[in-house]
C-alpha cells in the first residue's frame, strides 16, 4: 500500500515530571528523525505531540505538594515543551489534553461510541473513602502486603517485593486521603468488551508481521495468553479528568488512556483546520513512537477503540523502543536516577547534538541498552570530534589556505575519484533505506561511513603534500571533499540538526534538501563559503567524571534516606566522659530576626540573642519554618562550636534540633516560660 501522507506521534508525556534521556531516547528522538527525514524528502508529514495531563499520579502529586492538578500540570507542560524544543524535537505541535479542543474531541468520540452500543455497563465493588466521600484509585489505597508483609504496599503494587495487587488483596487497608479504612460500594463503569473484540484485533495484528518483532512479539503474547483479552473499564469514579459525557456518570471521568490517545486527534486539529485529511483518509498512514510499555494501549486498545468507533485510521505502525539504561542501571525519577534534559544543557551547552548523536548510537531499538558518561565521551572524541568534524575542517581549512574559500573545479577525475563520486551518490540510498525500517543506528553509522570515507580520502590523497607538485589535482580532491561536505550537511539533518545547519551557515550555501544528496555536485565551482568554525569539541575527562560523581552522589543520597528510614530509631552512639560533654555550651536564646538565605531551599539566617550577646546563625531548618514563625521563639543552640563560613554568612554556633526517623527537623525549646536567654543546658 502507498501513502499519501504520513502522521507521526510521539507519546503524550505524563505532565508530572521533567524530560530524561529515557524519554528522548525511547521514542522523541527517533520519531524527530523521521519526521525530519520525510520532511527532507518533501513528504506531506505532520509530527504531533503533547502533554498527557490526565490521570491519578498528577492528582497523587498536587496532593502531596499542597496545590491543583492543574498547578502541576502547567508547571510540566511547559518544563517538557521546553525541553524539547531546546533539543531541537521538531513537533508540529505541542499540545495538551486539559485544552478545550481536547475535552471535547474526547468526550464526542466516547458519546460516538456509546450511542453505538460499543460498550457493555458493569457494576462492580470498588474501595470508597466515607470521610473523604469518594472512590479510591489503587494508589490511594495503602495495605500490608499478602506476600511480604509490607505495611506500604499500593493497591495495584507493592513496591518492595514487585508483585501486582488489586485492592482487595490488600491486608488491612486504608486510604491515603483521610486515613480511613474504605468499604466497598458499588459502582457503575463502561467497559470495552476486548473479548468480544479479539478476533478483530488479532486479524489487525496478523496483518502486521511487518512491525518491529519486539512489538510484535509482545501483540501476540497478550492475545494469546491464557486467559486472552479481557473487559476493560474505560471510565474510573475519579474527579480529574473529562466528564463522562453520559447521564448517570456524575463523579466519574474517562480512564486516562481511553482519553490520552484521542489527544492525537485533539492535537491535529489545533495544528490545522485539515486534520481529517490526516485522520480520515485511508491513504494516510498513522505511525505511533512510543516506549515499550505503551505497547498493549497503541496496538490494542487504541486500534480496538478507532476500530469501534469506525471514522478514523488504525495505526500502519507502532515502533516502539525497549528501554534505556543509565550506567547499568534503571532509569528511576523517584530515586534520581536520570540524566534531566535542562540539566545536561546547563553542563554542555550547544552540544544538543552531541546527546542525540550518543542517544541515537545507542538507541534501545530490539533490546534494552545503557547509557554510560564515559561512552558519551567516547562517541564525541573519537568519532563527532575525530571523524565528521576532523574531515569538514581540514577539508574547510585547505579550501581557505589554497583558494581564498573559493570552490575550486574538478578538473580530472580519476578512477578513484569516480568510485569516491558514486559512493557519494548512494549514501543517501543507504541511510534511507535503514530509516524506512526504523533502524536508526544502522542509517547513522552509514551517515558516519560517508565521513570515514571523506576521511580516508584526504588521507590516502594527502593535498597538503601535493601541493607542492600536482596543483591540478589538488582541486580536484579538494572539489570532491567540499561536494562530500555539502552532502553530509544535507543527510545529517534528521539526526544532527544544529550541526546541519552550522555546516550550511560555514559553506554559505541554502539548506538542501534530500534529493539533491543523490547527486555528488552541490557546490559549484567558484562558490565563496563561509568562515570555517570547529564543529564539536573534545570533552575532557574531569567533565565526565563531575557528571560520574553527580550520580553516585544522588545514589548515596538515596541509600541514606532509605536507610534511615529503615532504622525508626538510630542506635546509641559510643560512649563519652562527662569531661567531653562538660566542653559544650549549651544555652537557651531568643531568634530576633530570621530571612531566607537566597539561592537555598533549607537554609535560614537568623539573629539571636544568646543572653551574653546578639550573633548571626544560619540553620538548616527553613523546609520546616517559615520566618516569620521563628522570630520571638527560644531555641536551644550551641554557642562554643567554632564560626564556619556557610553560604558566604559567618555562622557562630549551631541551633539544635530534634531529628525523627524520616529527617525532619523540630527545634527544640524550654517548656518554663521563665526561661532567660543565656540560661544554660547541662
Ligand atoms: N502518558 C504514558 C507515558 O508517558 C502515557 C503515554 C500516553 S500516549 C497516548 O509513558
Ligand atoms: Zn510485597
Amino acid at each position: 500500500m502507498t501513502f499519501k501522507r504520513s502522521l507521526l506521534t510521539a507519546a503524550l508525556p505524563y505532565a508530572n515530571g521533567p524530560v530524561h534521556i529515557g524519554h528522548l531516547a525511547g521514542c522523541y528522538l527517533p520519531a524527530d528523525i523521521y519526521a525530519r527525514y520525510l520532511r527532507s524528502k518533501g513528504e506531506d508529514v505532520k509530527f504531533i505531540c503533547g502533554s498527557d495531563e490526565h490521570g491519578v499520579p498528577i492528582t497523587i502529586k498536587a496532593k502531596k505538594e499542597g496545590i491543583t492538578p492543574q498547578q502541576v500540570v502547567d508547571k510540566y507542560h511547559k518544563i517538557m515543551g521546553d525541553a524539547f524544543k531546546e533539543f531541537g524535537i521538531s513537533f508540529d505541535i505541542y499540545s495538551r489534553t486539559t485544552s478545550k479542543t481536547h475535552h471535547q474531541t474526547a468526550s464526542d468520540f466516547f458519546k460516538v461510541m456509546y450511542e453505538k452500543g460499543c460498550f457493555t455497563e458493569e457494576v462492580t465493588k470498588q474501595y470508597y473513602d466515607d470521610e473523604a466521600k469518594q472512590f479510591l484509585a489503587d494508589r490511594y489505597i495503602v495495605g500490608t502486603c499478602p506476600k511480604c508483609a509490607n505495611e506500604n504496599a499500593y493497591g495495584d503494587q507493592c513496591e518492595k517485593c514487585g508483585t501486582s495487587l488489586s485492592p482487595t488483596e490488600l491486608i488491612n487497608p486504608h486510604s491515603t486521603l483521610s486515613g480511613s479504612k474504605p468499604v466497598l460500594k458499588e459502582t457503575k463503569n463502561w467497559f470495552l468488551p476486548l473479548d468480544k473484540l479479539s478476533p478483530k484485533i488479532k486479524a489487525y495484528i496478523e496483518q502486521h508481521k511487518d512491525w518491529k518483532s519486539n512489538v510484535y512479539g509482545q501483540c501476540k503474547s497478550w492475545l494469546d495468553s491464557g486467559d486472552g483479552l479481557q473487559p476493560r473499564a474505560m471510565t474510573r469514579d475519579l474527579d480529574w479528568g473529562v466528564p463522562v459525557p453520559v447521564k448517570g456518570a456524575d463523579g466519574k471521568v474517562l480512564y486516562v488512556w481511553f482519553d490520552a490517545p484521542i489527544g492525537y486527534i485533539s492535537a491535529t486539529k489545533d495544528l490545522t483546520p485539515d486534520w481529517k485529511k490526516y485522520w480520515c483518509d485511508k491513504e494516510s498512514r498513522l505511525i505511533h513512537f512510543i516506549g515499550k510499555d505503551n505497547i498493549v494501549f497503541h496496538c490494542i486498545i487504541f486500534p480496538a477503540m478507532l476500530m469501534e468507533h469506525g471514522e478514523f485510521v488504525v495505526p500502519d505502525n507502532v515502533p516502539a523502543n525497549e528501554f534505556l539504561n543509565l550506567e547499568g542501571d534503571k532509569i528511576s525519577t523517584s530515586r534520581n536516577w536520570a540524566v534531566w534534559l535542562h540539566e545536561y544543557l546547563l553542563d554542555f551547552k550547544d552540544k544538543q547534538d552531541v546527546l542525540r548523536y550518543t542517544l541515537c548510537a545507542n538507541a534501545p531499538e530490539s533490546k534494552d541498552n545503557d547509557f554510560t558518561w564515559k561512552d558519551f565521551q567516547a562517541k564525541n572524541n573519537n568519532e563527532l570530534v575525530a571523524i565528521l568534524g576532523n574531515f569538514v575542517n581540514r577539508t574547510l581549512v585547505l579550501t581557505h589556505k589554497y583558494y581564498e574559500g573559493k570552490v575550486p573545479e574538478a578538473v580530472e577525475y580519476t578512477k578513484d575519484d569516480l568510485r569516491i563520486l558514486e559512493e557519494i551518490s548512494k549514501a543517501p540510498e543507504k541511510i534511507a533505506a535503514a530509516l524506512d525500517q526504523f533502524r536508526f543506528r544502522e542509517a547513522l553509522a552509514e551517515l558516519m561511513n560517508l565521513a570515514r570515507m571523506g576521511n580516508k580520502y584526504l588521507a590516502d590523497t594527502e593535498p597538503w603534500k601535493l601541493i607542492k607538485t600536482d596543483e591540478k589535482r589538488v582541486k580536484t580532491i579538494m572539489n570532491i571533499s567540499l561536494q562530500i561536505t555539502a552532502n553530509l550537511a544535507i543527510v545529517c539533518e534528521p539526526f544532527l540538526p544544529f550541526t546541519s545547519k552550522k555546516l550550511f551557515g560555514m559553506l554559505d550555501m541554502p539548506a538542501l534538501k534530500w534529493n539533491s544528496a543523490k547527486h555528488a555536485h552541490n557546490l559549484s565551482s567558484g562558490h565563496k563559503i563561509g568562515k570555517e568554525e570547529l564543529l564539536y569539541n573534545k570533552i575532557e575527562d574531569p567533565e565526565i567524571e563531575a557528571q560520574v560523581k553527580k550520580l553516585q552522589d544522588s545514589k548515596k543520597l538515596n541509600e541514606e534516606q532509605q536507610q534511615s528510614q529503615k532504622s525508626e530509631v538510630k542506635s546509641q552512639k559510643d560512649e563519652i566522659t562527662f569531661d567531653q560533654f562538660e566542653k559544650m555550651d549549651i544555652r537557651i536564646a531568643t531568634v530576633l530576626e530570621a530571612e531566607k538565605v537566597a539561592g537555598t531551599d533549607k537554609l535560614l539566617k537568623l539573629k539571636v540573642d544568646t543572653g551574653n550577646d546578639v550573633r548571626t546563625i544560619v540553620s538548616g531548618i527553613a523546609v520546616y519554618y517559615k520566618p516569620e514563625d521563628l522570630i520571638g521563639k527560644q531555641v536551644t543552640m550551641l554557642v562554643n562550636l567554632a564560626p564556619r563560613k556557610i553560604k558566604g554568612i559567618e555562622s557562630k554556633g549551631m541551633i539544635l534540633m530534634a531529628e525523627n526517623s524520616k529527617g525532619e527537623l523540630s527545634l527544640v525549646s524550654p517548656t518554663r516560660e521563665d526561661t532567660n536567654n543565656g540560661s544554660t543546658v547541662k
